[in-house]
C-alpha cells in the first residue's frame, strides 16, 4: 500500500479532527491532500507528536485527535506508548506509517525492518486496542472504529518506502502553529457554546 492512497481513503476521517502528523514525506502528503487548519505537521521534534497528541487529547476530552506517526519516529520515543497506555483517552487515535525505514531522510531501514512489532510493543505497554491494517479499506475501515470505540487505540498499517516527489509545504512552522492554535480555540468555543 502507498501512504499517500492509505492518507486518501483516510481523509474524511481527518479533515474536521484535530490531526498532528511527524514531519517530512507524511507531512508534505496530507497538506498536498488538502491542509485544515486543525492540522498540525510537527517539524523538526521527531517521535513527539503522539506525545503532543496525548497532551491535546487530555486537555480537549470532547474533540477526537487523531496522530499519524511512523515507525522510524515511534522507535525513537517508544515510552510514549506506556505513557498513553497510562492515561487512555478514548479520545486519541495513533496512527502509524511503517514503512520499515527513515524515508524522510534518505531511506535508512529501521528496526521494524529486522523483526520489530510495533503493534506488540503497543499490546505490551497496555494500549487497549491495537490493530494493523494493510489496505486502504481496512485502514478506513479500522479508523472508523476506532473513531466510533471511545477507545484508545493504535493501528500499526505496513506502508511501502515511497513518499512524495516533492516535500515542499508552503507553510511554515510558526504560521502553522499560530493557525492551529486558534482552530483548537474555535473548535472548543463552538463545543462549549
Ligand atoms: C531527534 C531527531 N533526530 C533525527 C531527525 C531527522 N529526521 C527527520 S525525519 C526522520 C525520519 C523519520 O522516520 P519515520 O518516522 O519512519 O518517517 P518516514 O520519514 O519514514 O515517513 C529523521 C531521522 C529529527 N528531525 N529529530
Amino acid at each position: 500500500m502507498l501512504r499517500i492512497d492509505a492518507l486518501q481513503a483516510i481523509y474524511p476521517e481527518l479533515q474536521d479532527r484535530i490531526v498532528i502528523t511527524i514531519m517530512g514525506a507524511v507531512a508534505a502528503e496530507l497538506y498536498t491532500i488538502g491542509h485544515r487548519p486543525n492540522f498540525f505537521y510537527l517539524e523538526h521534534a521527531m517521535g513527539l507528536a503522539s506525545s503532543m497528541g496525548l497532551g491535546i487529547a487530555l486537555a480537549m476530552p470532547r474533540h477526537k485527535v487523531i496522530v499519524i506517526d511512523g515507525d522510524g519516529s515511534l522507535l525513537m520515543n517508544l515510552g510514549t506508548l506506556s505513557t498513553m497506555a497510562r492515561y487512555k483517552p478514548g479520545n486519541l487515535l495513533h496512527i502509524v506509517f511503517d514503512n520499515e525505514s527513515l524515508l524522510s531522510v534518505g531511506g535508512f531501514p529501521t528496526a521494524t525492518a529486522t523483526g520489530t512489532d510495533l503493534a506488540g510493543i503497543a499490546r505490551a505497554s497496555g494500549v487497549p486496542s491495537v490493530m494493523e491494517a494493510s489496505t486502504p479499506e481496512s485502514l478506513s475501515q479500522r479508523v472508523r472504529e476506532a473513531l466510533a470505540s471511545d477507545t484508545l487505540t493504535t493501528i500499526i498499517s505496513k506502508v511501502e518506502a515511497i513518499g512524495p516527489g516533492t516535500f515542499h509545504m508552503d507553510l511554515p512552522l510558526l504560521e502553522n502553529r499560530f493557525q492551529f492554535k486558534r482552530a483548537l480555540e474555535a473548535m472548543k468555543k463552538q463545543n462549549e457554546g
